[in-house]
């Protein structure tokens, strides 16, 4: 069989520190299935990156690695990748910003990928690009000859011609795609989006999934260790809601922090009763927004806990921290309510990891955004809209009084959804359809 090539922004080479994100999961499994090569760039900052990739191999996977210069990341990664693609991407267009410079370091950056992933190729692999840091890369390698085929997966949403129309150069990036023989997205909804813009290119939706097996075990293997015993002694018998997100102002977090106190608000009877722990590692704190969401959030933090706790019981306790996979399998084990509310999601696997790792015989209830790309596939979940603080601060008092027969029809109906497009199913099912786009 053909070597399968990804490459994406960032590897994780193992035994370094993995930054918490869905793609590495995804990127892992699916080489973990077929070896290969992964070529991407190391985290590393340096002022005169070497011209060629440094090579790891550990057991099937060889990773390729690369270092960008201080001007590159902040040109590309800081700026036209996350200040300008991912807000506008998520259609949050306030915090959409755009500098040429950028555009031209972007470009850059994907040039170098394509010249320094050139050598490495061989006539029979396939190629796996992964995510919006590198939509130009098929067209720097088909311009340096490459015809094998390349495939490329957006895991985030892909925006409406009529927002997309917002960047200065969007007819240049659509044209970028049109060099993959497929281009996989992670909904219907998104495939129609990206039809919007271009007509022209093969398309598919590949939602991607979860190991669900590797969720049970780790889940109801973390029940036996000490940092979940920890956690669930000091909840002292009282429910816990969880949410775990990445600090970004996608997931909605302000928003859900004031539902949560519109919650405390309304519901009386409820105060002292509930724990609602979020737990949301730093992400990108480097970027400006980020930085201001955070401040955001230590703020809200401090008014409801101000304001509601006891001296006994502290309502929301909210850490920037950062834990072990399965350690959080075991929170969302323990949680009677799970809260995601990004208010836009590519997928969202931390919806699809609460599902998995709940006890089928006392099951806790998810809360879920409609705008979500997982929205679609867990019709189980107590589905919301994120803006709206009424409605979530209600689905948080209806998951709380679920009764547990509902409980456990809803979450047999969403594993079934799981288990039908698990993880394996989303790279195999992606990379059959890059080999039959191909072979067209
Ligand atoms: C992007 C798209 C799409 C979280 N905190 C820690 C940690 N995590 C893990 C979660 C989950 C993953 O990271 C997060 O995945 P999400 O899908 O929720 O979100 P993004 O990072 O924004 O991912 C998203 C995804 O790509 C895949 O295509 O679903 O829409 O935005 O697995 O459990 N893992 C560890 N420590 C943490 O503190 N180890």
């Amino acid at each position: 069989m053909s070597r399968l090539v990804c490459v994406s922004n960032r590897i994780t080479v193992p035994r370094r520190a993995a930054a918490p994100g869905g793609l590495a999961v995804g990127v892992l499994a699916a080489m973990r299935d077929t070896g290969g090569l992964w070529f991407g760039w190391s985290g590393e900052l340096e002022a005169n990156p070497p011209p060629t990739p440094e090579i790891v191999t550990r057991g099937e996977i060889t990773y390729a690695t690369i270092s960008l210069t201080q001007a590159d990341y902040d040109r590309y990664y800081r700026g036209f990748c996350n200040t300008t693609l991912w807000p506008l991407f998520h259609y949050l267009t306030d915090r959409f910003r755009y500098d040429h410079e950028w555009h031209l370091g972007y470009r850059a950056v994907n040039r170098r990928f394509a010249e320094q992933l050139l050598p490495l190729l061989r006539p029979d692999d396939r190629i796996w690009v992964h995510d919006y840091h590198l939509i130009p890369l098929a067209r720097e390698l088909r311009s340096l000859g490459v015809t094998q085929p390349i495939g490329f997966f957006l895991h985030i949403p892909f925006p409406h011609l009529e927002v997309l129309r917002l960047l200065p150069p969007y007819a240049e990036l659509v044209r970028d795609l049109e060099h993959y023989d497929l281009v996989g997205l992670q909904t219907e909804a998104d495939e129609q989006s990206l039809r919007s813009s271009a007509a022209r290119i093969t398309t598919g939706a590949f939602p991607i999934g979860i190991d669900v097996d590797a969720v049970i075990a780790e889940a109801a293997a973390a029940m036996r260790t000490e940092p979940v015993r920890r956690m669930i002694t000091g909840l002292i018998g009282r429910p816990l809601m969880i949410g775990v997100d990445r600090l970004d102002y996608s997931k909605g977090l302000v928003e859900r922090f004031s539902a949560y106190q519109r919650f405390l608000e309304r519901h009386a009877g409820r105060r002292g009763r509930l724990i609602y722990l979020q737990i949301a590692p730093l992400s990108r704190d480097d970027i400006q927004a980020y930085a201001e969401i955070r401040a955001a959030l230590e703020q809200a933090t401090g008014r409801t806990n101000g304001r509601f706790a006891d001296t006994d019981w502290t309502p929301l306790r909210y850490l920037n921290r950062n834990f072990p996979h399965g350690t959080l399998m075991g929170f969302l084990r323990a949680a009677q309510v799970g809260l995601v509310t990004p208010l836009r999601d590519g997928m969202n696997l931390v919806a699809k990891e609460f599902v998995a790792a709940q006890d089928p015989a006392d099951p806790g209830a998810l809360i879920l955004s409609s705008l979500a790309g997982a929205a679609r596939e867990l019709d189980g979940a107590v589905i919301v809209n994120p803006y709206d603080l009424r409605s979530v601060s209600q689905a948080i008092e209806a998951a709380l009084a679920m009764p547990l027969d509902e409980r456990q029809a809803r979450h047999t109906a969403m594993l079934a959804a799981l288990r039908s497009r698990d993880l394996r199913a989303w790279h195999t099912g992606f990379l059959a359809a890059l080999s039959a786009a191909a072979r067209r």
